[in-house]
């Protein structure tokens, strides 16, 4: 199996954690046209999305996160993610649908800041601090769904702990992780002691130690960022609206497909 992915996705770390709890081999590609938005060569032809992750297994290709783990789990079923009961499915889906929209979008912001340099003075500090108001409201949600679970399923690790675990990571990272000794910091400590994860976070925090230099790449190297959905979102609602102009000006973001050139 390939899986085009970034090391940094939050995305692409989920359908990573769940290949590696299933014991499933793959290899793990950066696509080389990775944030130019082009749409030659074979990770466009695989997704015209040119999103990571896309999984490709013999003759099936798919992108959309969301759907690559549920073609994970009906193609592997041993270990199985999801509960077996309708209720504790939805719970699940829910809490990573969550995670995918909102958090995500909020790590994607703070990054933009701290990685991107998209904003400096009283407007960085503007959109940290919305960041870190963001993710203590959604730290809170999630304390609240974890209850006195060992886990977000219960008492067996699965799909909603897939799916939080790179969210909860990055906030770590970036110094907004949940406060010491809570039980969202004690379900971080076990997650991440899992070797699944554990794999997945070093590979995170070596691309991490390289995000600097690689930055340029979008400030003077031709590459743009994508801004869309829950992410322009976030950067409009959060007070970033000159970010969103200035990259529009300076030709180093870009909108979806189709016709995401401007
Ligand atoms: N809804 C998609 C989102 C995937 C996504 O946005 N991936 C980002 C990386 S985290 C990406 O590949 N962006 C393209 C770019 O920045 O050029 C999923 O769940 O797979």
């Amino acid at each position: 199996m390939l899986l085009y992915e970034h090391p940094l996705s939050s995305y692409a770390q989920k359908v990573k954690i769940a290949l590696r709890e299933k014991g499933v081999a793959f290899t793990a590609e950066l696509p080389e046209s990775f944030g130019t938005g082009s749409q030659d060569g074979p990770f466009a032809a695989a997704n015209p999305r040119t999103e990571v992750p896309v999984l490709i297994d013999g003759d099936v290709t798919l992108f959309e996160s969301t759907v690559i783990l549920e073609y994970v789990e009906d193609r592997f079923p041993d270990p199985p993610l999801l509960p077996r009961e309708p209720a504790g499915r939805a719970f699940a889906r829910i809490t990573e649908e969550v995670c995918d929209t909102q958090y995500e979008a909020v790590n994607w912001g703070f990054g933009e800041i701290l990685w991107f340099r998209r904003a400096d003075g009283e407007l960085a500090a503007h959109l940290r601090a919305q960041a870190a108001a963001q993710t203590r409201v959604l730290q809170d949600w999630l304390t609240g769904r974890l209850g006195t679970a060992e886990w977000f399923g219960g008492r067996d690790f699965g799909w909603a702990d897939t799916a939080v675990a790179p969210m909860v990571n990055r906030s770590v990272h970036y110094g907004l992780g949940p406060e010491a000794g809570s039980p969202l910091a004690l379900w971080h400590a076990r997650v991440r002691d899992r070797p699944s994860v554990a794999k997945t976070f070093a590979e995170f925090d070596a691309a991490a130690a390289k995000m600097a230099a690689a930055s340029d790449l979008y400030t003077t190297g031709g590459r743009r960022r994508e801004y869309r959905d829950h992410r322009l979102e976030w950067m409009v609602k959060s007070g970033g609206v000159e970010v969103v102009l200035a990259g529009l000006r300076n030709g180093n973001i870009r909108f979806p497909w189709p016709g995401g050139a401007h």
